[in-house]
């Protein structure tokens, strides 16, 4: 962007990946160090906003953990080495597995950070495909899978992206996201505190359904705190109320849905009388029938899921629920509901869109794990860990992920990494699963490569996106992750680079534009502009037109009506059942200054590092003997973790709340994939676990709040 030559110091426009928010930052640089990120005021979205992760980019790409050339482990000792070496050893050894054990012996977990890499994560896909292995794992499964699934009950494709309309929005309502600390689960929000008062303010409302008053609750017209794990009893409820009681939009219906699924749907939500919704969600009967009245104030609503129900037992049904009530509202791709995202690179609005497809939703499950389902040509994670114990999966690639961190059951998985035939971890730095490598490859960073947002340009709120020039050159020997995938493939007999071509003519931007094609403009286009380019606004009516089987939506699916009446069972029961007085549910929450397991050890400098701590209610720590800043032992039947307390009267009582991503307290020793599977998904239950907190012996300082 600007160079002086007087001191050196150079100034250039990207934007950060950590989330996909991709915020638009400005970087100074001086020759190869990164001395400074801060936002960039002329970006259309972020609008100069950063958060601290964001501004940490540089301590983060100076992290002393950094990986910075490639190693082979002889014995128990890394051995650095040169990369073909490296990849030359590695594709020996996973073709002697395949050899030996079959092609299913190597698997692959592609996560977090492949998903922001956009020739990278295109080059490892390509990867994933050659290997012509069934044992491929992404975070999906520890994470959302209850959205494609019912994206794809619903409407007959997985890839629908429901977005809010930030223009026409009347009524927004979060439920169980946070985007003042996540930036968003859907939809993204860059500037969060803006976008949620521009969502709040009247006549708009904002209502946030969450048990805990976030930080985003605080910004709502209206908080509502329900017993964690109960959110389908309110949409079910909801539904009843506008079917029976007027508050449909009855033609649209008409048109878009047939009056067998309306009646299904009513049958399935009949239960949900306003005694069975407030009994299941503690919530209070006025807090419901509000709810309702300003649904039919501003007759239409777009709300958005996130992980507090994603992860629940009751995800499925959720989910379900808050399409159906936006469909029987007449929501989808109209003002004042929400539009799906087509995608700024892939345009799906352009395309034919095949169905998602009775081969991919009827994929095997794992040989080890007869219980757990396949999922859209993956195995779910929490099976990951038994693959490796039975002998099944004996090597394994892991690229952008730490697996290690972010599954359940952590000494399992732990001792599984440690006891695989091969080990090949694709990362930036040091990361809690590189442990355990035998193959370390070091990746250039996000500063050190030409990039756009691919598929996650889907979560911008307006069609747009954004070229950045790599920052800085790759340091040490570290290589753009496209280039090891495809120097990989080539040691394996498999040419993954398109258009024939050859790896010692590829740069970024080249592949870039090979994948750019079918993109909103060109990437010419992108390359000379300052910074990102809006396409478009909401894009309205694709969905109904072409996607939808003859513009109806199958609102009422047996296997989800299935799933409802399984849950609410359960949770009916639980309801009614008092607990063990000293159990409490544990919830999770997100850092600002971390990202899942990044940055926990690096900030900006003058940066405070994040501590997880356990949040309980007053009434909750008093019964327990515990004060702020105790150090405390949470326990569950899988395991235990320490960490000091955190007392806050604005967790509901009864519920306790641990972030995620921590060596310690590490929150998957709680929970295992072995027992708290979602039977449609194998999503492990990672919200609504029963744990005990009971003061531990050593006192810890005090956690500033
Ligand atoms: N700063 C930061 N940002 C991130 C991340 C990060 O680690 N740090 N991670 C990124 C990733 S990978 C993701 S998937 C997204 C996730 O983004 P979000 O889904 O917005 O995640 P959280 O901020 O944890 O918000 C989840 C909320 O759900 C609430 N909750 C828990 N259980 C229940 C329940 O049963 N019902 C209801 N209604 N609410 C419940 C919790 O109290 C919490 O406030 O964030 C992304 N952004
Ligand atoms: N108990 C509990 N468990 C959870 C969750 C929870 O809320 N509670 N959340 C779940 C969710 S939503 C998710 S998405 C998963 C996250 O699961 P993962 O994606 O497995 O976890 P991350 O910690 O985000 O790992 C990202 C890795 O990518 C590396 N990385 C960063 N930049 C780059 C890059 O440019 N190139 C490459 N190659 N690597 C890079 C980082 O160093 C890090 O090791 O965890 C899940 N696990
Ligand atoms: S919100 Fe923070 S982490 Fe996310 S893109 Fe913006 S600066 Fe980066
Ligand atoms: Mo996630």
């Amino acid at each position: 962007m600007t160079s002086d030559s007087a001191t050196s110091l150079r100034q250039v426009r990207s934007f950060c990946r950590f989330c996909s928010a991709l915020c638009g930052i400005v970087v100074t640089v001086d020759g190869d160090q990164v001395v400074e990120v801060r936002g960039d005021a002329d970006h259309p979205l972020s609008r100069g906003y950063t958060c601290p992760k964001g501004r940490a980019l540089g301590a983060w790409h100076h992290h002393p953990e950094r990986l910075d050339v490639p190693s082979v482990r002889r014995g128990t000792a890394q051995r650095a080495t040169d990369w073909d070496a490296a990849l030359g050893d590695l594709a020996g050894r996973l073709q002697a597995t395949a050899n030996e054990y079959g092609p299913d012996a190597v698997g692959m977990y592609m996560a977090t950070a492949t998903s922001f890499d956009a020739a990278g994560g295109r080059m490892a896909f390509r990867l994933f495909q050659a290997l012509g292995t069934k044992s491929r794992y992404s975070a999906v499964t520890i994470d959302t899978p209850c959205r494609p699934l019912v994206c794809d009950q619903l409407s007959g494709n997985a890839g629908l992206m429901p977005c809010i309309d930030e223009e026409t929005a009347g009524l927004t309502i979060l439920v169980g996201t946070n985007p003042v600390v996540s930036h968003g689960h859907t939809t993204s929000l860059p500037d969060p505190v803006n976008r949620l008062r521009a969502l709040a303010a009247g006549p708009r409302e904002l209502w946030v359904i969450d048990p805990r008053r976030t930080e985003s609750a605080r910004l709502a017209t209206r908080h509502l705190a329900p017993r964690p794990g109960t959110d389908h009893a309110i949409f079910a409820f909801a539904i009843r109320s506008l079917l029976t009681d007027g508050g449909a939009d009855l033609p649209y219906l008409e048109r878009h849905a047939t009056e067998a699924d309306v009646h299904a749907l009513r049958m399935a939500v009949e239960p949900f009388d306003l005694a069975r919704a407030t009994e299941e969600t503690g919530l209070e009967a006025d807090e419901l029938t509000d709810l309702v009245a300003a649904i039919r104030r501003h007759r239409r609503l777009g709300a958005m899921t996130g992980t507090g129900t994603t992860m629940s037992a009751v995800a499925n049904s959720t989910e379900w629920l808050v399409w159906a009530l936006q469909i029987i509202t007449g929501s989808y791709e109209q003002p004042g509901g929400l539009w799906f995202h087509p995608g700024f690179l892939r345009c799906f609005d352009r395309r034919n869109l095949r169905p998602s497809g009775p081969d991919l939703v009827r994929w095997p499950g794992p040989p080890s794990r007869p219980d757990l389902p396949g999922f859209y040509g993956e195995y779910p994670c929490a099976a990951m860990v038994d693959e490796i114990e039975s002998g099944n999966l004996r090597a394994l690639i892991v690229i952008g992920g730490n697996p290690a961190s972010s599954l359940p059951d952590t000494p399992r998985v732990a001792a599984a990494l440690a006891s695989l035939d091969v080990l090949a971890v694709a990362d930036v730095v040091h990361s809690d699963t590189a442990k355990f490598a035998t193959h370390l490859l070091p990746c250039a960073g996000q500063l050190e490569r030409a990039d756009v947002p691919d598929y996650v340009d889907q979560y911008y709120p307006v069609v747009a996106s954004q070229h950045t020039v790599a920052v800085v050159a790759p340091g040490a020997d570290r290589k753009p992750l496209w280039w090891i995938a495809a120097r990989l493939g080539e040691h394996l007999g498999h040419r993954l680079l398109p258009n024939d071509l050859a790896l010692d003519e590829v740069t970024d931007d080249i592949l870039l534009d090979a994948y750019s094609g079918r993109g909103r403009l060109p990437l010419d286009t992108l390359r000379e502009a300052p910074t990102a380019v809006i396409a478009e606004g909401p894009v309205r009516g694709w969905v109904h037109e072409r996607v939808l089987p003859e513009g109806r939506w199958r609102l009422a699916p047996r296997a989800l009506i299935d799933d409802l009446a399984r849950v609410a069972t359960t949770t009916r029961r639980a309801a009614r059942s008092s607990s063990p007085d000293d159990e409490l549910v544990l919830i999770p929450r997100r850092l600002l200054r971390t990202l899942n397991s990044q940055l926990r050890d690096t900030q900006a400098r003058g940066g405070r590092l994040e501590v997880a701590t356990v949040l309980l209610h007053p009434t909750d720590a008093l019964a327990r003997g515990i004060s702020h800043g105790d150090r405390v032992r949470v326990h569950s039947a899988t395991g235990e973790v320490f960490a000091s307390a955190s007392v806050d009267a604005s967790i509901r009582e009864g519920v306790v709340s641990l972030p995620h991503g921590f060596a310690e307290p590490a929150v998957g020793r709680l929970t295992s994939g072995a027992v708290d599977t979602d039977p449609m998904t194998g999503m492990v239950r990672l919200s609504g676990l029963h744990v005990r907190v009971t003061p531990a012996p050593t006192a810890v300082s005090a956690p500033s709040s």
